[in-house]
């Protein structure tokens, strides 16, 4: 049987991007039917930048409610948070004695989150992409639903699981593959479209969070940078149908607009520039504001109900837990088998 891992860091402001790029595929993935799936929440990440431990028990709950209130439904998936499976830890050591340094070193997110400061983060920071191996690979997974800003993770996840089959000569790993699908694979900020919508971006103005208000919801996104020309049409499609990269090049905040609303009204973009053709943005972002609405604030009373009840979440976050190690021992044992530990 297929195996479906993924995972979301409970580091606070989860927003549409994180919706619509990642928790929403898991929701179908899961009413597919067709795998086993396994949703962690990965809070051992969240501590590669420092988290206050009040604050970090929040936010576990907080995601955990996200996933249930999304529609992640703990009788047909594995909804665990990662500290719980020690697993996790000890096959990210042994991944570690595999992978490369080299290999890190071309992590581009390491160096965009570590910026100018590289010697004084966390050898945690450098090292997550290994660790995000061990959560797969620690249930043999092949299938890993993501959004596009961690194509290279698993790519390198991909790389340190053939790596252990060859060095050890075995078939023992599966193929890794990236399930990277859906309109929104990358939603830019609301206030720069050549940047990622992102958790911890300071400006709160740079995205949707999934619990914000229907009046704050519209004032973002009438504050949500345009640019000064009119809607473009499907001119500016290739034959493809994707949006020309000299127009994502030149008008990247119109595009991200969009992008959002084809996402959200679930239509190809084609239609969207079709609707919003040489219209002013103003109509564009009434109609994302409408949808936004409908769509998201619902979502946000369901993850509120959802923190009312503590015990029914941490229930779950336990029970999910209890069946992670169970798929997890087994594999770990064969892993020690085959590299020689007694
Ligand atoms: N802007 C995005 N568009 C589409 N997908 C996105 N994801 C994140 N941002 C976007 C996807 O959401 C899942 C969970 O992400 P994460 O919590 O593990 O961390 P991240 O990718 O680092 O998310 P953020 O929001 O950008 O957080 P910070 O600011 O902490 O770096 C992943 O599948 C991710 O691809």
């Amino acid at each position: 049987m297929d195996k479906i891992f993924s995972g979301v860091q409970p580091t606070g402001n989860l927003h549409i991007g994180n919706y619509l790029g990642a928790i929403k595929n898991f929701v179908e993935l899961q009413n597919n039917g067709k795998a086993r799936c396994f949703y962690c929440v990965v809070d051992l990440h969240a501590i590669t930048v420092w988290q206050d431990p009040i604050n970090l028990k929040k936010e576990i709950m907080e995601t955990a409610a996200v996933f249930l209130a999304a529609g992640i439904d703990p009788k047909k998936s594995i909804i665990f948070n990662q500290s719980k499976v020690l697993f996790h830890s000890e096959l990210a050591w042994i991944l570690n004695c595999i992978c490369r340094i080299g290999w890190l070193n071309r992590m581009t997110q390491f160096k965009e989150k570590a910026g100018k400061n590289r010697e004084k983060v966390s050898v945690g920071l450098y090292n997550y992409p290994v660790l995000m191996a061990a959560d797969i690979l620690a249930y043999k997974s092949n299938y890993v639903p993501v959004g596009e800003d961690q194509k290279q993770h698993l790519e390198l996840a991909r790389d340190i699981a053939q790596k252990f089959n060859y060095d050890y000569s075995v078939n023992f790993f599966p193929e890794i593959k990236p399930l990277i699908f859906g309109k929104a694979t990358r939603v830019m900020s609301l206030r720069n479209g050549n940047s990622k919508m992102s958790k911890s971006d300071i400006s709160d103005y740079s995205r949707i969070n999934l619990t914000d208000s229907a009046d704050l919801i519209y004032n973002k996104i009438k504050k949500a940078k345009t640019d000064s020309n009119e809607i473009m049409g499907i001119e500016a499609l290739d034959e493809n149908g994707n949006i020309k990269s000299e127009i994502l090049y030149s008008r990247p905040e119109a595009v991200n607009l969009l992008n959002i609303y084809s996402a959200l009204a679930d239509i190809e973009i084609k239609e969207t520039l079709q609707n919003f053709q040489g219209k002013e943005f103003r109509y564009l972002k009434d109609s994302i504001s409408e949808i936004l609405v409908e769509v998201i604030v619902p979502l946000g009373n369901k993850i509120k109900d959802m923190l009312e009840d503590k015990t029914y979440i941490l229930d779950i976050l336990n029970d999910g837990a209890e069946k992670a190690r169970g798929d997890a021992e087994k594999n770990l044992k064969e892993i020690k088998e085959i590299i020689g530990f007694i």
